[in-house]
């Protein structure tokens, strides 16, 4: 006994013990849970990542991807039952209540991350990301010390749908450009990416049987520039890039306003056969599908067809917003009709909220955006669900001032606390929190043009509507929560970020 007394001394004194607080860790969107005790697990080059399930190889490999460059160690990864010294386990436990929960054990030895299902997995990892040094977050290679406080941390979401939009066809993104926007929803646990398509001023998507909509409405972009699109292959590309980090992708397809590009491709989609002229301007409103010609239907039949099939999500987004020259009654009758035709190919329907003057379908969800609640009153009534996005508080377009340099302001201006500042659940009177799927930040694409614009207007706002997603209520704070977001910058400045460096942050 004595002497494994002194062998078990040893072993642990061959290892330097350091003591660090779980507790002082900064991790967006808060966690529901954090029991410290006290000391740390180091990273090293010997460490290695355990799947315990075959299902879990991609996020190991997102995790090794992520750890490699700044350490420089491989994060060898090996299938195994049970962790031993220096492994990061990955292991899935049905027992946790939640999906998407999961439970992150930190021991001096050996790190396990425990999920509800894959994507639990996948949030634990990311936990664990924001505990190591924001060095990490680097691409060379940094000598310091990798270590994380050890301790337990449970957490879960507070609602099942946490995202944020791209508008890639007012101005047009490359693939890696939406790669770069898919790992912030990533870091920050959100789980679903919608991606806007078509608008009067681009159509971004190859559909084979209609191929003049790349050829013609992909031509431009607002301003004038050379716009793009993505071929099947590409998008492809990002669903699974989006899969592999827990993120479904929700295509939208607006209409039947919003359709420009689409009129200028084809002529027959016209009431005079005559394809309408590119636009390149930023005024909404003025385009609408011919609703009483078949082959309107025809052409959204096909579209819609190439879509889905290029689409594992359950969510098909038919936009449906500003329809200012289309009659009320043919507007209805479109709605009607377009909920039909994704209905029959297997996927549920999302609409702005404006669809709920149509019949909605049972399970359609209608996203809230205007100021006015008019639409998501008449959606409730129809046991439609909403999603929440109003503009005031959740557009990441939306100037932080007056002195944003890129931005719009017809909502007013949302700086980082009156974007944090609100609960999703009771935002609107007279709802519940059952009525609700939960948040999305939309960022519209007229005024950003590249990545830098991007990053611009969705740091450091992003972080926020995540936590708003995620963390219990009764944990969201704007006073604590903008100590933590301070300490976001390191990781900020690591990931080269063009950031808003807001005057509401104690920045360092
Ligand atoms: C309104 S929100 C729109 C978009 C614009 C956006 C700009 C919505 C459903 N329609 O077409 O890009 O405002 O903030």
């Amino acid at each position: 006994l004595l002497l494994l007394g002194i062998a078990t001394t040893s072993l642990v004194g061959c290892k330097e013990r350091v003591s660090m607080d779980l507790n002082k860790s900064s991790i967006i969107p808060i966690p529901n849970e954090i029991k410290a005790d006290g000391f740390s697990f180091k990273i090293t080059s010997a460490t290695e990542i355990v799947v315990s399930d075959a299902s879990l190889m991609n996020t190991a490999k997102v995790l090794q991807g992520l750890l490699q460059p700044a350490t420089g160690f491989p994060f060898t990864i090996v299938e195994g039952n049970s962790a031993s010294s220096d492994q990061i386990f990955l292991t899935l436990n049905s027992s946790l209540t939640k999906a998407d929960g999961y439970q992150l054990k930190i021991t001096e030895d050996h790190i396990t991350v425990e999920g509800k299902d894959v994507g639990g997995v996948f949030y634990g990892t990311q936990t664990l990301r924001q505990l190591l040094p924001a060095a990490i977050e680097k691409n060379v290679i940094q000598t310091i010390d990798w270590r994380v406080a050890t301790g337990t941390i449970k957490d879960a979401p507070r609602f099942e749908y946490r995202g944020a939009m791209l508008d890639v066809a007012r101005h047009f993104f490359t693939v890696e450009e939406v790669k770069h926007f898919i790992d912030y929803l990533a870091m920050y646990k959100m789980n679903y990416f919608h991606i806007h398509l078509t608008d009067d001023q681009g159509w971004r998507l190859e559909i084979k049987s209609w191929p003049k909509l790349t050829e013609i409405g992909a031509s431009t972009e607002v301003g004038g520039g050379e716009g793009g699109f993505y071929t099947q292959e590409q998008y492809t590309d990002i669903v699974k890039y989006a899969a592999a980090r827990n993120i479904t992708v929700v295509p939208e397809f607006d209409m039947p306003g919003h359709t420009n590009s689409a009129l200028a491709s084809y002529g027959e989609l016209n009431p005079d056969n005559k394809p309408k002229d590119l636009y390149t301007g930023t005024n909404v409103g003025f385009s609408t599908f011919t609703v009483d010609k078949e082959i309107t239907y025809k052409f959204i039949e096909d579209v819609v067809k190439e879509m889905v099939a290029l689409s594992p999500g359950k969510y098909f987004h038919i936009g449906g917003d500003e329809t200012h020259v289309t009659k009320k009654k043919d507007y209805i009758n479109f709605i009607n009709r377009a909920q039909e035709i994704i209905a029959s190919h297997g996927k549920q329907v999302v609409g702005w909220a404006d669809i709920a003057e149509a019949k909605l379908q049972p399970n359609t969800v209608a996203q809230f955006w205007k100021v006015k609640t008019h639409s998501a009153k008449l959606a409730l009534k129809q046991g439609a669900k909403l999603l929440m996005s109003p503009a005031a508080k959740a557009y990441m377009d939306i100037q932080y001032d007056k002195d944003s340099p890129i931005g719009l302001h017809w909502a007013g201006y949302t700086e980082v606390d009156d974007a944090y500042n609100w609960d999703p659940a009771t935002y609107l009177p007279n709802m519940d929190i059952d009525d609700i799927i939960g948040i999305e930040a939309p960022l519209w694409a007229e005024t950003v043009k590249d990545l830098k614009d991007i990053q611009y207007l969705t740091f450091p706002r992003l972080p926020g509507y995540a936590e708003i997603g995620w963390s219990k209520r009764s944990q969201q704070d704007w006073e604590t929560y903008k100590v933590r977001l301070a300490d976001q910058q390191d990781r900020f400045e690591a990931m080269g970020l063009n950031y808003y460096q807001s005057p509401k942050v104690p920045w360092k």
